[in-house]
């Protein structure tokens, strides 16, 4: 397969890079691809070095799949002129996951509803796969009503310069503000830019994105998305109304036998889902589960991974993954 990585030289991208070696994904030919200012560049893939190629270049290489890494502006000018040329894009960035036109795939969830007519595909957000991994096969058994959802996201979320910030106030340097306010031992209740309704972007991302993905208008979705200074993953206090009871050993099995979700619950052991161990790994982590005892039919769970991995990357991989199964690239 001829694979273009968009956006090669970003946090996203480097990741994507290392999971395709990971997986042993079936690149024939790497083309790494980057602004301008990265053209020539130099990238190593499994041993070897490939130099960094601008858009068009990458589009007249006509890859048979291109992962895109590389904002929203970026995805809407090009994502289209990869597609014209025969490619098929799987974008990570929020230009088209509420595009009726575009699907919005979490694999384990949602793959099969792909042709070979998607051209142009969407990665949902990092906080909203985390989240609906865990809601979807718990949305088969009881069917959910509403959710509250507050998150705890990674200042990786927000990228190298989030990164920056938080080492340069560690180490009390005075240096580029990815935020208004200083991340070191703070908790800023901002994640992206406020919509006209008082939510921020990533808030409604949550919201509509859910819907989408679960493919049902009637889930009742809000959220409050928090930024934390640490880095190995998106954490999440999810709460969730069913329209009929549960059982709590019962969810417990469920989730554990969800692909690509790992159950870490005993109270007895201290076991719980933390950034820190999720940190590197493809799983979402789920645990706290227990009953929300202010109202019936409502359950409480704690969920946390990787947002740079499963909440990006590897989701988008698996999602390339899943077309070469398939044979629809
Ligand atoms: C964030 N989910 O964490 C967004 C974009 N990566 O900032």
């Amino acid at each position: 397969m001829r694979i273009a990585v968009v956006g090669a030289t970003g946090m996203v991208g480097e990741v994507m890079l290392k999971v395709l070696a990971e997986r042993n994904f079936p690149v024939t030919e790497l083309i790494p691809v980057a602004s301008e200012r990265s053209v020539g560049k130099e990238i190593e893939y499994k041993g070897k070095k490939y130099k960094v190629v601008g858009m068009q270049t990458a589009v007249d290489m006509k890859a048979d799949i291109a992962l895109f890494s590389a904002g929203g502006d970026t995805s809407l000018e090009w994502a289209p002129k990869f597609a014209a040329a025969g490619t098929t894009v799987i974008d990570n960035s929020s230009a088209w996951r509420m595009d009726p036109t575009k699907k919005l795939i979490v694999p384990e969830i949602n793959a099969t509803e792909l042709t070979a007519a998607d051209k142009i595909i969407a990665n949902p957000n990092c906080s909203t796969i985390q989240m609906v991994l865990v809601l979807a096969p718990l949305h088969r058994k009881y069917n959910i009503k509403r959710v509250i959802v507050s998150t705890y996201q990674s200042i990786t979320g927000t990228g190298v310069k989030a990164v920056q910030q938080l080492e340069n106030e560690y180490a009390g340097v005075q240096g580029e503000m990815a935020y208004k306010y200083p991340i070191h031992r703070n908790a800023i209740p901002q994640c992206d830019s406020f919509e006209e309704n008082g939510y921020t972007k990533e808030e409604m991302k949550l919201v509509r994105e859910t819907k989408k993905i679960l493919s049902d208008n009637t889930i009742a979705v809000t959220a409050t998305a928090v930024r934390v200074p640490i880095v190995g993953g998106h954490s999440e206090a999810v709460n969730v109304e069913f329209s009929n009871d549960f059982d709590v050993n019962e969810v417990r099995n469920i989730l554990h036998h969800t692909d690509g979700v790992v159950v870490q619950d005993n109270n007895d052991t201290y076991t719980y889902p933390m950034p820190m161990y999720a940190q590197g790994k493809d799983d979402v982590f789920v645990g706290r589960i227990r009953r929300d005892e202010s109202q019936e039919n409502t359950l409480n769970m704690w969920i946390v991974a990787d947002n740079l991995r499963k909440g990006a990357a590897t989701n988008t991989i698996q999602i390339a993954e899943y077309l070469i199964a398939a044979k629809l690239v």
